[in-house]
């Protein structure tokens, strides 16, 4: 990203034309990144409560008064309950390693606080991939114009991955073929040649029904042993995974002949489709089909589904899990459980950086329920005064990326970058890892890693034996911005998938229209996916970010028995809570479907509420991710339409 900056502030943000990825485009969010820089309720200053607990009255301190407190309130409480009473709670709100990943653990480390298991997104997807292939690669997005035949699978690339389209419209213009899988009508499957609607949470069913075709009709080209696998898709014919996933069984067989007969074909997984409860495995099989046809061994063939695994740097130097005693580790998808079920010992104090989770959480009811512990002491670092901060106990305000050093991994391309600040810090703002060294200071820590600069954690990230890393210096990142980390470019061309370790059999999720707790009062399946013009909960300020995500789409076929049009207010409501939207009635989703975009901030909703007060705090089958996307719901007009 280049950023111009004139006496001092920022005035232009553009991709860097060089980039080979990004290629002189921002996305529709963050191009708009410096309203949200220079807003007039960005945080300037530490704060204090002083109303009662989530009411949001605060009085300002200084940064001195407010380590000093937060350093006393942690010991005091490490000492009378031990540490593991403390929590961190962080996820991806920058994805640097620096003020994501270093200061932070080292203190909580040595503190000897719980350690956080950071399922909120992605984790059974992985693990998913891990069994699959213990490396978590994909076809890098340049080599998707080679493609000839392109599906995207659970991945909304319009919204969340915009810097892949181009590649795609190229390999389009060369005669590709675009598939989409999705059980919303996403701008991404309109637009393709061929979209496919499967019941939320049904993949798994589907890719055993693709394996079916393709050993049935001896389309495969696998060197390896796949007598256990076919074993296991031969239960799955087409005419069975027709009724598990709502696809007609001649759709499922055309689209296996399709997938094995075109040349390169390659599958843009996202993490739509492991937001479910057999999300992890439906990642394993999907990732297993490339094998069975040959894809990996041409350009552009093969499976992303992330390059994450490329970013192989000294993550243990950058945390020192060494530093401390070992800990339990809580799940952050339970956030609400964590909270509210005494533990031994108890939460007794929250840390929270890089996160809202009051806003993007499963079963938000129970997690307010346990913010709004009077007995909780809650830290909260943070550019805005989110629906967190204001269950807060101190507010810390941090700097966003535009004034911080950070080094930054990604997930859809193989570049490491290196972003140094363009400007300064705006009021008292300080980066995360700065707060985390002063609070070891306070806490007397005197490690000397804790008195490491930026700079030394980097070069101490980039300590690696990892080939991956090879030649890749702090110098040369000044020098160069963004490197290419060392990634074969057919990163699985001879490597075969474990093709019979663990269970592959499709049950239906709990939760869902054939899941075994389906109740009648809930009918309808809620899948909440990204908004297209803001990211997560981070653009929750703006009253047209709070607009967009106030929605339900609905297909007519459910809207007109319920009475609802277009423009309807409504309410959606499942047994754990009810939240008030605006219908939006037409083609946006299959029937049994319906679609919310996430996520405002609650507090500003008139109920104080958003969609994550519907979702489930239930896991996946692997990785002990969160269920989002299994939520059976009901809906109804409201009394009064809402203007
Ligand atoms: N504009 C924008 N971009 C973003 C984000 C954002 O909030 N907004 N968030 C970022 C983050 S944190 C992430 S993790 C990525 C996520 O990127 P994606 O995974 O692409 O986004 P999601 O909206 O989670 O899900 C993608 C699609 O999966 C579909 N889906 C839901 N359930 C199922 C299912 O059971 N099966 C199938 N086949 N499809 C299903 C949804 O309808 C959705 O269209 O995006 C990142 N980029
Ligand atoms: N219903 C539903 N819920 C979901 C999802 C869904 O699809 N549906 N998606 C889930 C997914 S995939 C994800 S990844 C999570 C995302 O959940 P989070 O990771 O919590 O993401 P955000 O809501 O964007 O909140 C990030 C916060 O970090 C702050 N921040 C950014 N940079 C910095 C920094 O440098 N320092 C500090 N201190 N703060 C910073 C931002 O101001 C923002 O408030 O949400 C999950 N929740
Ligand atoms: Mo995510």
């Amino acid at each position: 990203m280049l950023v111009t900056v004139e006496d001092g502030r920022a005035t232009r943000l553009r991709g860097n034309p060089d980039h080979p990825v990004t290629q002189g485009f921002l996305c529709a969010k963050v191009s708009r990144y410096l309203e949200r820089e220079y807003h007039q309720d960005r945080l300037m200053h530490p704060l204090r409560r002083i109303g009662s607990k989530g009411e949001g009255r605060f009085e300002r301190i200084s940064w001195d008064d407010a380590l000093d407190e937060i350093a006393s309130r942690l010991k005091a409480l490490a000492a009378g309950y031990g540490p593991e009473c403390i929590m961190p709670y962080s996820y991806a709100g920058t994805m640097g390693y620096l003020q994501g990943e270093s200061m932070d653990r080292r203190f909580f480390h040595r503190l000897g606080a719980s350690r956080l298991d950071r399922t909120i997104c992605a984790t059974a997807g992985a693990a998913g991939l891990m069994e699959a292939y213990g490396a978590r690669l994909g076809t890098a997005p340049q080599d998707f114009v080679h493609a000839r035949y392109i599906i995207a699978w659970g991945a909304n690339i319009l919204a969340t991955n915009v810097h892949l389209w181009p590649f795609i419209v190229e390999a389009r213009r060369c005669g590709a073929k675009l598939v989409v899988i999705d059980p919303v009508a996403t701008k991404v499957a309109r637009l393709a040649d061929w979209h496919l609607a499967p019941y939320p949470g049904s993949d798994l069913a589907l890719a055993l029904g693709l394996m079916h075709v393709i050993f049935s009709e001896r389309l495969d080209r696998c060197d390896g042993d796949t007598a256990s696998l076919r074993a296991r898709a031969c239960k799955y014919p087409p005419e069975r995974v027709a009724e598990l996933t709502g696809i007609a069984a001649e759709d499922i067989t055309r689209l296996a002949r399709e997938y094995a007969a075109t040349r390169p074909a390659v599958i843009r997984a996202n993490y739509g489709l492991q937001r479910s409860e057999r999300g992890g495995r439906a990642m394993r099989a999907i990732a297993i089909l490339p094998a069975l046809i040959g894809a990996w061994k041409e350009k552009g063939g093969g499976f992303q589904l992330t390059t994450s695994g490329a970013f192989d740097l000294n993550k243990n130097a950058l945390a020192r899990p060494d530093l401390g005693p070992p800990a339990r580790t809580l799940n952050m998808s339970t956030l609400g459980r964590a909270l509210t079920e005494t533990g031994n010992p108890p939460v007794k104090a929250l840390v929270v950086y890089n996160s809202n989770p009051a806003a993007i959480a499963p079963n938000h009811n129970l997690v307010r329920h346990g913010l709004a512990r009077e007995d909780l002491f809650t830290v909260v670092l943070e550019h805005f005064q989110t629906d967190t901060a204001d269950w807060a106990d101190i507010v810390l305000p941090a700097t966003t990326f535009l004034e911080h050093t950070d080094l930054y991994f990604a997930y859809g391309h193989y570049y490491l970058q290196l972003a140094r600040p363009a400007v300064a810090p705006p009021g008292e703002c300080k980066p995360n890892a700065e707060v985390f060294r002063l609070l070891a200071a306070r806490m007397g820590f005197d490690e000397p890693c804790f008195r490491d600069t930026d700079d030394d954690m980097i070069r101490q990230a980039l300590d690696t034996p990892s080939p991956y890393l090879e030649g890749i210096t702090l110098e040369r990142l000044e020098r160069e911005h963004f490197i290419r980390l060392n990634v074969p470019e057919l990163p699985f061309a001879n490597k075969l998938p474990d093709l019979d370790g663990g269970p592959l059999d499709y049950t239906p999720p709990l939760e869902s229209r054939l899941g075994s707790e389906r109740k009648a009062a809930y009918p309808l399946e809620l899948v909440s996916s990204k908004n297209h013009d803001s990211l997560n909960s981070t653009f929750g300020f703006r009253a047209e970010t709070d607009a967009q995500t106030a929605i339900l789409e609905m297909h007519p076929e459910d809207a007109a028995p319920r009475g609802i049009e277009d423009g309807c207010a409504v309410e959606v409501f499942n047994a754990r809570g009810t939240v008030r939207l605006s219908a939006r009635v037409g083609a946006h989703v299959r029937a049994g479907v319906v679609r919310a975009p996430m996520v405002r901030w609650a507090r500003k909703a008139a109920d104080g509420s958003n969609v994550n007060v519907l979702t489930a705090d239930r896991l996946t089958d692997i990785g002990g991710g969160p269920c989002f996307y299994n939520c059976m719901v009901e809906v109804r007009r409201c009394a009064v339409s809402q203007p």
